[in-house]
């Protein structure tokens, strides 16, 4: 603060002390916004009341520590790194901003003498559910970890009215959908900038002028207003921001269609703009082509480049350090419109030459792509894009031709290299493949695990690591945040750990390379009963769960089985229905006397199916068809059971993850890109079962082979076997007559109407694209290996141990510094 820009230095000095943190102090500051920010009478104050009141005073820190991280970092010139991504999948805020900030027994006492309950407190925050899945809470770890380990990295995002949808069950078993209004409430956690405004253009048409640029002009003029997300780091000052951006109408209303009394048509362009961020796409790994989904990808990227572009200037460098001042990473290709979108800022606006702008852009843009299955790599129709885009499909259409002009030289005459290479597919209509312009705009591109990544450089991007060398394409395995992901949902064990290791909290949760500490323990008796005891205190946590929110008695002495994530064939839920169904017709079949021997299991399943996505919600229906029949038979009930616990979110998992004894990870080998709950199980002491896929592989690598349970075929026999399945089909009643089966009691009705489950039937007796009679026979015999090693309790919790203290490579903050590094080269700096 070198000076003063008006009035007495001293009382400004005096007054900038920050927010106190003592609990005196905490008590202050939360009635304060009781009676000012809330206007409410301490007498009637509800829990929501004073969760507000507490989130308020919470944020009052946060703020302080924000602008300052922002001066800092701004006074220092430095490079920053902007993360784009369509979905960031928070979760709730308040209990980690307190262990952040180091500040929960401060507020759990504060809150305490004015009568209310933390952890009640805690439970009324709605979760901020912008994002599907795995690829949205990534980008959430990712800020954790960036500001976490002070660098400087700001999140760009949409701020949806309207998160992914609510899911509930229907009386015949379906999912249902309710809109998730999550904002009903004020939330605490974002600030309005109504000074950071820009205009985002839409339709129109573009002139070309000479020297390569063009005026783009017309069409239809939208607001981009942000709101600031504060990021705090752990065990640090600084914090980071994730802007989201609110579109808005640029004139409220048509006057002229007012005063001529159309009222329709003077709200519909403001009802148009309003309506780009109003919802979340509840799609993964599917496109559809839809003109609001590319408006809201133009005008994400358009705000956010405006305002990088603005905050580069302000530095006062030539253009032609862009890239060392800025880099940004695309999370998968739903941002790939920054490309265009920088080569249009450049050359129209900024006067740079075309050869130079696409330089730069080659060094600014990085991408990380999430999957390889074809019906998720994003296309757009040409005369779509052309129309809502006019300049940005002449900008994509001669970028192209001189690339294509630079593959002919290198590979001349190959005319199907060339057509496969090209930005855009030709048919009717033409398509503009964004996985290919993303990658020739970017100076890397990666893959989320080891497999994965080997996979993206021998098929969807073989040509281009022909065109570009292999040096391109690397790999950065995912991580998870262990503040959430450990201290947060598992306090229980961050505190035995903690204890064990004789080190704070914050020496692991930092590094958590720190954790192989507790391998000296694992024949410490003493330390194998906390450990089991931690476990078992998780899984009453989440029956309590169950019986208030379901209403149902879950048995906390069988071993708690669960699969949580995303609806879809390709992770094969069906798979483990089935298993279920298999061990319910055996459990069936047994005298009492050998039912006494079997383990008692509860099997979780928790997931949305996106709407349109026929077959996952008829395999929703049948979970919960076949829970409501083995739940109610008095033979097995207390040997098996199974539950659907519906509206799967980040909270539900932070209750689920602790609970479980094992986990399952099933994808048909060479399918899921990574996978990020794997992660999260082992890091609470939860064993794996899992294909031999993404993550799962580097999981086991680090805990040993010994400590996993693996099964099935691996990803170099898949393709034969699709291929097989194609030309040489065998009926499932040969080629597996377990399973075989398992779907003729499903089609006879014994879990009501079998007629219904003819199509997901079909799935598995037609082609069986996802290999589940190929691979049902490993996958029953590793049920079988599982339920042996849960026999042996001190063996099996010894392997729990030894999981957990093994999975330091899998923080987050690991991979956050591998894009540091391999991609961005930016420096952590320190907020004293
Ligand atoms: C997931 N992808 C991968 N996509 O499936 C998972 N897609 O293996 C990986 O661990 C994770 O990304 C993080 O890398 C997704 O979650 C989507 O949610 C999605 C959303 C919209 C469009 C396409």
């Amino acid at each position: 603060h070198e000076k003063w820009p008006r009035g007495d230095e001293k009382t400004w000095k005096d007054n900038l002390r920050g927010v106190d943190q003592s609990e005196g102090d905490v008590a202050r500051s939360f009635v304060h916004h009781v009676q000012t920010s809330l206007a409410r009478q301490p007498y009637n104050l509800d829990d929501l009341g004073a969760y507000q009141a507490t989130a308020l005073s919470v944020r009052d820190n946060l703020l302080v520590n924000w602008n300052e991280t922002q001066l800092h970092f701004n006074r220092k010139g430095v490079k920053r790194a902007y993360y784009l991504s369509l979905e960031f999948l928070m979760g709730r805020t308040l209990d980690n901003a307190l262990l952040n900030l180091g500040l929960k027994p401060q507020y759990t006492d504060g809150v305490d003498k004015l009568g209310f309950n933390i952890e009640n407190l805690l439970d009324q925050e709605r979760d901020a559910g912008l994002g599907n899945g795995g690829l949205g809470r990534l980008a959430a770890c990712y800020l954790d970890s960036s500001a976490s380990q002070e660098l400087p990295l700001w999140g760009y995002g949409l701020r949806y009215q309207y998160g992914i949808f609510q899911q509930l069950i229907g009386p015949d078993g379906s999912q249902l959908e309710a809109p998730d209004p999550w904002l009903q409430h004020d939330n605490p956690w974002e600030l309005p900038r109504a000074d950071v405004v820009y205009e985002v253009r839409f339709y129109g048409h573009s002139e070309r002028l000479e020297g390569g640029k063009a005026l783009w002009s017309g069409g239809q003029e939208v607001l981009a207003i942000a709101y600031d997300v504060m990021i705090p780091g752990y065990e640090t000052k600084n914090t980071n921001n994730l802007r989201l951006w609110e579109s808005k109408p640029k004139r409220g209303f048509d006057l002229n269609s007012f005063n001529a009394g159309d009222y329709e048509r003077a709200v519909e362009s403001s009802n148009s703009a309003a309506a780009i961020t109003s919802v979340l796409y509840p799609n993964d790994h599917t496109t559809f082509g839809k003109e609001l989904r590319l408006k809201q990808q133009y005008f994400w990227t358009a705000a956010s480049l405006a305002d990088i572009v603005r905050r580069f200037k302000n530095l006062d460098k030539p253009m032609s350090e862009f890239p060392e001042y800025v880099s940004i990473q695309l999370n998968d290709t739903h941002p790939t419109l920054a490309i265009p979108e920088l080569m249009r800022i450049l050359v129209d606006e900024e006067d740079v030459r075309w050869d130079q702008a696409w330089d730069i852009i080659t060094r600014t843009f990085f991408f990380t792509n999430h999957t390889v299955l074809p019906e998720a790599l994003e296309k757009w129709p040409v005369p779509l894009m052309q129309h809502l885009l006019p300049r940005h499909m002449q900008i994509i259409f001669d970028i192209n031709l001189a690339f294509l002009q630079a593959v002919e030289k290198k590979f001349p005459g190959d005319r199907e290299k060339l057509a496969r290479m090209s930005l855009i597919e030709e048919g009717y209509p033409q398509n503009v493949r964004m996985a290919n312009l993303a990658c020739i705009g970017s100076h890397k591109v990666n893959g989320v695990a080891e497999l994965h990544s080997e996979l993206v450089r021998a098929t969807i991007m073989k040509d281009f690591v022909d065109f570009y060398g292999v040096s391109k394409f690397f790999n950065v395995t995912n991580g998870i945040t262990p503040r959430r992901w450990l201290d947060q949902c598992n306090p229980g064990l961050s505190n035995l750990i903690s204890e064990t290791l004789k080190l704070p909290k914050a020496a692991f949760l930092k590094d958590l390379f720190k954790l192989e500490g507790l391998l000296k323990h694992t024949e410490d008796p003493k330390f194998i009963k906390k450990w089991a005891a931690v476990k078992q205190s998780n899984k009453e946590r989440l029956a309590h769960y169950v019986e208030q929110t379901l209403g149902l008695t879950i048995n906390t002495h069988a071993m708690f089985d669960v699969q949580i994530k995303r609806l879809h064939e390709y992770k094969r839920q069906t798979l483990n229905i089935f298993g279920v169904i298999h061990r319910y017709l055996t459990l069936k079949a047994m005298t009492p006397a050998e039912r006494k021997k079997v383990n008692p299991k509860v099997v979780f399943f928790a997931g949305k199916a996106a709407p349109g996505y026929y077959i996952a919600k008829l395999t929703i229906r049948l979970i919960v068809n076949v829970a409501r029949i083995i739940n109610d038979d008095p033979e097995t009930k207390d040997l098996l059971s199974l539950y659907f616990l519906p509206d799967y979110s980040v909270s539900l998992a932070e209750i689920l993850i602790p609970a479980s004894d094992i986990s399952q990870h099933i994808s048909t080998a060479g399918t899921e890109a990574s996978g990020t709950s794997n992660m999260k199980f082992c890091l609470n002491g939860g064993l794996l079962l899992g294909t031999v896929d993404g993550a799962n592989i580097e999981i086991a690598e680090e805990v040993g082979e010994q400590n996993v349970f693996f099964f099935g075929h691996l990803t170099p026999a898949v393709e034969d076997l699709r291929y097989q399945h194609m030309y040489h089909p065998v009926p499932v009643e040969e080629k597996c007559p377990a399973l075989a089966r398992v779907l003729d009691e499903v089609a006879s009705g014994r879990f009501g109407d079998g007629s219904v489950y003819e199509p997901l039937l079909n799935t598995v007796r037609q082609n069986d694209y996802y290999l589940l009679t190929e691979d049902f026979d490993s996958y029953i015999q590793a049920l079988s290996l599982v339920d042996e090693a849960y026999q042996n309790r001190v063996g099996w919790i010894k392997k729990s141990i030894c999981t957990t203290a093994k999975m330091g490579k899998f923080s987050s903050d690991r991979a956050i510094q591998d894009y540091a590094q391999e991609c961005w080269n930016i420096e952590s700096s320190r907020l004293e």
